[in-house]
């Protein structure tokens, strides 16, 4: 079953996952990513496809030219749980700049 976060769970996430922001009202986590130009960018949105399909769980994300913006929130649940924290540390596994 998938819940959301706990309180400690909440706390760790700086700590956890140093690069993502926590939204205000606490139910998602975001980051954006620069590259050289939008091959390189969808290059990388490729990846992290691959990743949420395997895992069954998707990002909501946007793309400009060499930007890519994620937003990861289980919407099953209506917050964050455990795959948004999975999810988010594969895609900081794949190599970007
Ligand atoms: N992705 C995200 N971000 N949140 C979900 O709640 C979610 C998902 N649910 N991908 C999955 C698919 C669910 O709808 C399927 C049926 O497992």
């Amino acid at each position: 079953m998938i819940v959301q976060l706990n309180e400690a769970e909440r706390r760790v996430l700086p700590e956890r996952l140093p690069e993502w922001t926590v939204a205000d009202d606490g139910n998602s986590i975001s980051r954006v990513f620069r590259f050289s130009d939008f091959s390189a960018a969808w290059g990388f949105m490729s990846r992290v496809a691959m990743l949420a399909e395997k895992q069954d769980h998707h990002p909501d994300w946007s793309n400009a030219w060499n930007k890519v913006a994620i937003v990861l929130s289980t919407h099953d649940v209506g917050g964050l749980s455990a795959r948004d924290v999975t999810l988010a540390e594969a895609i900081d596994q794949i190599e970007h700049p």
